[in-house]
């Protein structure tokens, strides 16, 4: 499996870009959230073999190339970390471009990727920076309190930015690099209490991302956020979907007008600037711009003898493409 690897903001992406056929479940026909559900329940030993060491680190996050439904669509992109898919991942998209600009594939100009629950719309400014139009995101329930084991009481906002996320103005403890095993910590038992209180998105979602918010440092960023992702790793960069979720619950407030520049920072104090136009649907229409730099090509082997083929401590070592 030959893969390109990007960091956006300081947080990685690895494109995979030949070698697709080793994939188990072969995706098959249908939508492209069909074809990425499958890609789910099939090709587990992806992810891990992938994004978790040896090969990778659980930080990363995996984008798989595939024809899109709409043909008006540069490409289709099934973005997963470790643990499973992602509905939409903003650092992962502008990774994606700069690594599409890196292979000739694409031009500066505006290009339209179709992702498992919508289509971005891409504007590709040079080699490594691009401005993502996302899906529409909305805010779903404002103000909502839940008790936290060894943290009380702690309130949000749920809102979708293309992932469920629950929005914290509070944060536990400063946010500061030194925090960061704490507050993934705080954050892992905020996702285990709305659980526990089924507290969710639409239709019943499961709120996987939790975002901690705080002064920021940059005297031109409106905040700083930390945000822990499905599984147990933090986003290095200001998240573009917890972005996204982030303009909703502003614009929902009356704190941000549509047009307004709203930069985000980042645990790392990396930005991104972003701003909205309202929705056909109630809500608003993010846009992200963001800067990846592709870092690395790299050539995968999976041999057979290898007992770590699969990942280290991955449940799909033997039997499936685990075995490839
Ligand atoms: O940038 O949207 C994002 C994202 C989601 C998970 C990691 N990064």
């Amino acid at each position: 499996m030959r893969v390109i690897d990007s960091h956006t903001a300081g947080e990685p992406t690895r494109t995979i870009v030949e070698g697709g056929p080793y994939l188990d479940s072969g995706l098959g026909a249908g939508t492209l959230a069909e074809r990425a559900a499958r890609f789910e329940a099939g090709d587990g030993w992806v992810r891990s073999a992938l994004l978790t060491e040896p090969r990778g680190f659980d930080a990363m996050v995996g984008a798989l190339l595939c024809p899109p439904d709409d043909p008006a669509c540069e490409t289709g992109v099934i973005f997963f970390n470790p643990v499973g898919k992602i509905g939409m991942c903003g650092h992962g998209t502008i990774g994606v471009a700069a690594t599409l600009a890196f292979l000739g594939r694409i031009a500066p100009g505006t290009h339209r990727f179709e992702t498992p629950v919508g289509i971005v719309s891409v504007d590709l400014r040079d080699a490594n920076t691009a401005a993502v139009e996302n899906v529409e995101s909305y805010r779903t329930q404002a103000g909502v309190t839940v008790e936290a084991e060894g943290l009380g009481r702690v309130t949000g906002d749920v809102a979708w930015g293309g992932n469920w996320f629950f929005l914290c103005q509070e944060a536990p403890l400063p946010l500061a690099m030194e925090n960061i095993p704490a507050l993934t910590e705080a954050a892992a038992r905020v996702r285990i209490a709305l659980a526990q209180a089924g507290i969710a998105g639409d239709d019943g979602s499961e709120i996987d991302h939790i975002e901690f918010f705080g002064p920021p440092v940059s005297a031109d960023a409106g905040s700083r956020n930390f945000t822990l992702c499905p599984g147990g790793a933090y986003d290095r960069s200001p998240c573009g979907t917890g972005t996204s979720a982030k303009l909703a619950c502003l614009a929902a407030d009356g704190a941000l007008a549509p047009g307004a520049l709203w930069v985000q920072e980042s645990i790392i104090g990396s930005t991104y600037r972003a701003h909205y136009r309202p929705g056909a649907r109630g809500g608003i229409v993010p846009t992200i711009e963001g800067q990846a730099f592709v870092v690395g090509e790299t050539r995968l082997h999976f041999a057979p003898d290898d007992p770590y083929r699969a990942g280290i401590g991955s449940p799909f070592l033997v039997g499936g493409g685990g075995g490839r």
